[in-house]
């Protein structure tokens, strides 16, 4: 097991001290990303001291330590996972030759392609949710909220380590970049699109963090895979500190079903308007922002047919997540048959991979749906939440522009048109969620449209004050 050495300026379990130039390059890039975290983070609250976990190995047991921090003095580092022994390319034409410890000059710019896009989505959701401090319903989620900006900052590092490391000066002048893009910017915006949508309040955000994040989970798990050894390490680290993003996000929105379930039941009504007019989000209402975040999500799996999935599997750059539950591992020889607007269509398997992985993260998105459905069963209601199809509002891939409703059905643009504040947040929707947002700052309490948590942080009382306010 690596130790984490928190005694440098740049906390670190890759002997950094060691590599005198690289170490330099990295101090002279922290300020910079001071500065950014400053401009950009999350407003108002940097001299809040926050119950926050930092990671103190890479160990998978108590690999963290939990302690009220401001969040600038979060001790941000480079965490790898431990080598695995012996490792080989687990899948694609190199299937079996000993894993890359550095980049081989034909896949550099690829993979710098593919660390950058990954860098990218870290900043960027920092950015999406800079104002939500503002409107807490708790302290407990106000704490969740910084400890998933401040570890999204920490994987901006992983990544810019990749690319200080292993890259030279492109991979620095790349980091520079992520820090120059910005969420929704008209000249410089991030470069996937999903991370330029605005997330101004905080059922957004638990959407955000259920689907979005999930695609984290995948592209973190496949990137994880990667024949190029450091970056499968990096993701490897990086996914455990995943899991409680996703964990705020699926407890988030059970929170908000409970909620709404028990105003229903108070009032004896599922008359939406009286819901609403009660300070609780209806099941219709929260159906919308699950087809708006699960859609805006589908896109970040890119092209149903990509050259560039096939590619990057069959060089070892990019794999499927847990490759090895597979079992054939090279896909030179299978196909994959998939509906476009055009009809069925068999494609090589190796093409199709971003819509294999599409699918298996449309089962995971299921697991939350079927547990909150279960809850408003219990209550003795016949509304039941849905993912809309993977073929409704894309804008990536084959189904980019079509008009198909919720249920995957073609139907004409003029129907598409006039029907598409019925399935998405209307702007009037919009508006009466953003009013539900009145910050709740009592430990202990929360927002009315919210139901508490079955418990706290690291076995505190949910009255604990998770973060204490200057
Ligand atoms: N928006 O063959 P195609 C996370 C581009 S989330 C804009 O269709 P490919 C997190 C694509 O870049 C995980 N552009 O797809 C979550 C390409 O452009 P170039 C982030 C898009 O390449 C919450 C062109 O279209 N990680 O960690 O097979 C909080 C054709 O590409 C989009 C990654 O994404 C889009 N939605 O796959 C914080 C992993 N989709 O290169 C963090 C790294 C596609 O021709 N990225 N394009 O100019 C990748 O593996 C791949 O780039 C993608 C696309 C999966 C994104």
């Amino acid at each position: 097991m690596s130790s984490i050495n928190y005694a440098e300026k740049i906390p670190n379990n890759v002997n950094l001290a060691t590599d005198r130039t690289l170490q330099r390059a990295l101090e002279h890039w922290q300020p910079h990303f001071l500065q950014w975290w400053g401009d950009m983070g999350p407003t108002d609250f940097q001299k809040a001291d926050v119950y926050l976990r930092t990671a103190v190995s890479v160990d998978a047991d108590g690999w963290a330590q939990y302690g009220a921090v401001k969040m600038p003095d979060y001790r941000w580092g480079i965490f790898l996972a431990d080598p695995a022994a012996n490792r080989g390319v687990g899948f694609g034409d190199a299937m079996g030759q000993p894993v890359w410890q550095q980049v081989p000059g034909e896949y550099r710019s690829t993979l710098r392609r593919l660390i950058v896009t990954q860098g990218d989505t870290e900043p960027a959701s920092v950015e999406q949710q800079r104002l939500l401090g503002h409107s807490c319903p708790s302290l407990y989620d106000l704490r969740n909220l910084f400890q998933i900006n401040v570890e999204e900052g920490r994987h901006l590092w992983a990544m810019v380590y990749l690319l200080h490391a292993y890259f030279g000066r492109d991979g620095r002048e790349e980091a520079e970049e992520l820090l120059a893009r910005h969420s929704g910017d008209g000249d410089k915006p991030r470069i996937l699109t999903t991370f330029n949508e605005p997330i101004s309040d905080w059922l957004s955000l638990f959407c955000f963090t259920y689907f979005t994040d999930r695609d984290g989970k995948y592209q973190l798990k496949s990137l994880a895979e990667s024949a190029f050894d450091p970056l499968s390490r990096t993701c490897r680290f990086m996914l455990t500190e995943e899991a409680h993003h996703m964990f705020v996000g699926e407890t988030g929105l059970s929170r908000v079903v409970k909620r709404t379930l028990e105003v229903m039941k108070e009032l004896g009504t599922d008359d939406p308007a009286r819901i609403r007019a009660h300070g609780a989000v209806d099941l219709g209402l929260l159906q919308k922002y699950l087809n708006f975040w699960c859609s805006s999500s589908l896109d970040l799996f890119g092209s149903e047919i990509s050259s560039n999935s096939a590619a990057n599997f069959a060089n070892g750059l990019k794999g499927r997540p847990d490759e090895s539950q597979y079992d054939d591992h090279v896909l030179r020889s299978s196909t994959f048959k998939m509906q476009s607007p055009s009809g069925t269509e068999e494609v090589p398997m190796l093409n199709a991979l971003n819509e294999v992985m599409r699918e298996s993260y449309l089962k995971d998105c299921e697991i939350g749906l079927k547990r909150w459905n279960r809850m408003i069963e219990r209550a003795g209601h016949a509304f039941r939440l849905t993912l809309p199809s993977s073929r409704f509002r894309r804008s990536i891939g084959a189904w980019a522009g079509q008009p198909v409703d919720p249920e995957g059905k073609a139907i004409s643009k003029e129907e598409y048109e006039k029907n598409l504040s019925q399935w998405i947040p209307s702007q009037a929707d919009r508006t009466f969620v953003h009013s539900l947002m009145q910050r709740v700052i009592e430990p202990g309490r929360m927002a009315r449209w919210i139901a508490p948590p079955e418990r706290g942080i690291n076995n505190l009382p949910i009255e604990h004050q998770y973060v204490k306010l200057q």
